[in-house]
């Protein structure tokens, strides 16, 4: 395999906030696979960075008074910073307020321009400054963008219009003709299913405000944020400068769901018009949800990849957003989850197996022993070999996950291996065999750390460290690459497990009296009326009847039940809670309900029983 230009892009932030756990996974995905195309030889350029322009950041740097480049100067750090705790190793951080994308984006427009696809005309649409994406009515649900739920604003204004409508037919064929272009194959369809309709001329300039790159010789207008942003996929490799003709047509644009649509339309036909190739490949991963939940601001449930990083290590991190979910898909993070997948899987599996092999080849032998190899012997590494070239067709197909559990399933036989062939005994009865054992398991071990690698490189770089080897694809594939007389340097416990507070998982010593139980006073109830409390999509205000009484109580349930789901179902309430406000709402009382993994359940009787019945 010749070596390649690769370039890998993520989406570009809007920094009017500090990034949160669905930022990280997007850029902690994108890393693993830019990293794994290293290990692959090929010569990668990274990029990610933020959008800095548009309305969206204008109105918070005015609410904040200050000046938007300070607002961003400022925010933008950020998300550097993320970077920097997750070891997101990048080989560009572009901002759109650098002169350097400036030039990029006005050489790209000129190229619109001069193809005759610019024009000048009014405007009138309803707009989301939250999408920065003007909506048609037809999209509206009462009045409200249909992903950030705000009102949208009525716009009209004099506009440069792109003529995206011309390059519909042309864009169709491309993704109909190239199946791998759009993935996963369900965002694939929502497109060609979209592109039915009539597409419309896009609306490039605003006039209403001028934080912006201002249009060429009509300064009053600054360039949609969109067209600006989409532009910086090109000026991370220079365009118009020859270093871009290396790195165009980019491999591959990791995105979220939720921008598909302007990477492949908008960005597919402004592409087309000015001559460029499209992307070879666009995936649009699912959404990190919490608690079952999309985060956020209202319900505090936003969870900030920097403060996760100070409580657990970063691999963790990184390993557990990329293990959790198959990667297209929506997800959910939970710290929970994290933990049990470091330790039962990072710790117990690869930890306890690169520990176990280096300290028994230090303790036994001064380099890698030689060892004459029957075919049983090469059958084990020849395994080896088919896991890699496995591993790489997953991960041309960006299987994430399933890479990550390769690895690790090869990490599991790789234990198992060692276990039966037992080399502390043979150590003692047959040398020979002993030898053996630790020259195929250092090898194994070598493999599955050169992979690894790409996805915890904070472990793994100290582990090839220790190793002494440079993680390297080819290498891989021609197996032994941990030769006689390689010399590993003093190795150490690279791995430990998270503690578990008992803020996570309930210890076992936190049992209680059953004089405590007593205390509770848990009965049945009805619920007469379910209406939701204000300013919360979570919290349901419940009328309830116990016995002959009618209460009131508030109940986070409403993402989970509809209104009509729950009346006139009997549940058990805490009926003892001394009551509280909840958003400004009295609750007299706790409904009782179960969660795991976001998913929740009422406890109901399993028949009829009169309202106030007692729960022992
Ligand atoms: O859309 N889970 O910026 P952004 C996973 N500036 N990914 C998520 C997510 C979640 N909960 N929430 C957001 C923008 N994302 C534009 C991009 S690119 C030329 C311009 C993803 O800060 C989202 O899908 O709103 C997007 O890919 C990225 O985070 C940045 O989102």
């Amino acid at each position: 395999m010749s070596k390649r230009n690769v370039l890998i892009t993520t989406a570009i932030d809007y920094p009017n906030a500090k990034p949160h756990i669905g930022h990280a996974y997007e850029k902690v995905c994108a890393d693993f696979t830019a990293r794994w195309f290293r290990f692959l030889g090929d010569n990668v350029h990274f990029s990610t960075g933020v959008d800095e322009h548009g309305l969206k950041i204008y109105r918070v740097a005015e609410k904040n008074r200050v000046a938007p480049q300070k607002f961003v100067d400022a925010m933008s750090e950020n998300f550097k910073n993320m970077d920097k705790v997750l070891d997101i190793k990048y080989d560009d951080f572009i901002r759109t307020s650098e002169e350097r994308h400036k030039k990029s984006v006005l050489a790209f427009y000129k190229k619109l321009y001069e193809k005759g696809d610019i024009y000048k005309a009014k405007y009138k649409g309803l707009y989301c400054v939250g999408c920065e994406t003007f909506y048609t009515e037809k999209d509206i649900v009462d009045g409200k963008c249909p992903i950030h739920k705000n009102p949208v604003e009525e716009v009209e204004e004099e506009s440069y219009f792109f003529k995206m409508a011309k390059y519909q037919k042309k864009l169709v064929e491309h993704i109909k003709k190239n199946k791998d272009f759009l993935q996963p194959e369900s965002r694939r369809k929502e497109i060609l299913n979209r592109l039915k309709e009539p597409l419309k001329d896009l609306s490039i300039s605003r006039t209403s405000f001028t934080w912006g790159i201002p249009i060429p010789n009509d300064k009053k207008h600054v360039m949609y944020v969109w067209t600006d942003a989409l532009a910086n996929y090109l000026s991370t490799i220079d365009y118009p400068k020859e270093k871009y003709k290396k790195f165009w047509p980019a491999y591959v644009h990791h995105i979220g769901k939720d921008i598909v649509w302007h990477h492949v339309v908008i960005w597919g036909s402004l592409l087309m018009s000015a001559g460029l190739k499209l992307p070879k490949h666009i995936f649009g991963h699912g959404f990190i949800n919490v608690k079952g939940e999309k985060m956020s601001k209202t319900t505090g449930d936003i969870v900030d990849p920097v403060e996760i990083t100070k409580q657990f290590p970063s691999d963790a991190v990184r390993y557990s957003i990329i293990r959790e979910t198959p990667f297209g898909e929506d997800g959910n993070f939970s710290e929970e989850n994290l933990i049990e997948r470091w330790n039962n899987e990072v710790v117990n599996n690869y930890g306890n197996l690169f520990y176990r092999i280096t300290s028994f080849a230090e303790r036994n032998f001064s380099s890698s022993p030689y060892a004459v190899l029957n075919e049983k012997d090469k059958k084990v590494l020849d395994n080896a070999v088919k896991s890699v070239l496995k591993i790489e067709k997953l991960m041309s197909k960006f299987k994430l996950k399933d890479s990550v559990e390769e690895i690790m399933n090869l990490s599991a036989e790789t234990n198992k291996y060692f276990q039966e062939n037992e080399p502390w005994a043979k150590i003692k009865t047959n040398r020979k065999e002993a030898e053996k054992t630790i020259y195929i398991s250092l090898n194994l071990l070598a493999v599955i750390t050169s992979m690894l690698n790409c996805v915890i490189p904070k472990s793994c770089g100290q582990a090839l460290d220790i190793l002494n080897i440079k993680p390297d694809f080819k290498s891989c594939l021609k197996l032994p690459l941990i030769k006689k007389g390689h010399k590993i340097k003093k190795t150490r416990m690279l791995f430990s497990k998270i503690e578990v507070k008992e803020s996570f998982i309930e210890k076992e010593s936190d049992t209680v009296e059953i004089t405590d139980f007593q205390k509770l006073k848990i009965k049945i109830a009805t619920i007469k009326k379910a209406v939701k409390v204000e300013g919360s999509d979570k919290l349901y205000k419940l009328e309830i009847e116990l016995d002959n009484e009618k209460r009131q109580i508030v109940a986070g349930i409403a993402s989970h039940y509809k209104e009509d789901d729950i009346i006139g179902k009997q549940i058990a309430v805490l009926a003892n809670l001394k009551p509280a406000k909840i958003k400004g709402v009295e609750s007299n009382g706790m409904l009782l309900a179960a969660e795991k993994n976001g998913r929740v359940a009422l406890l109901v009787p399993d028949k009829k029983i009169d309202n106030g019945a007692d729960i022992h």
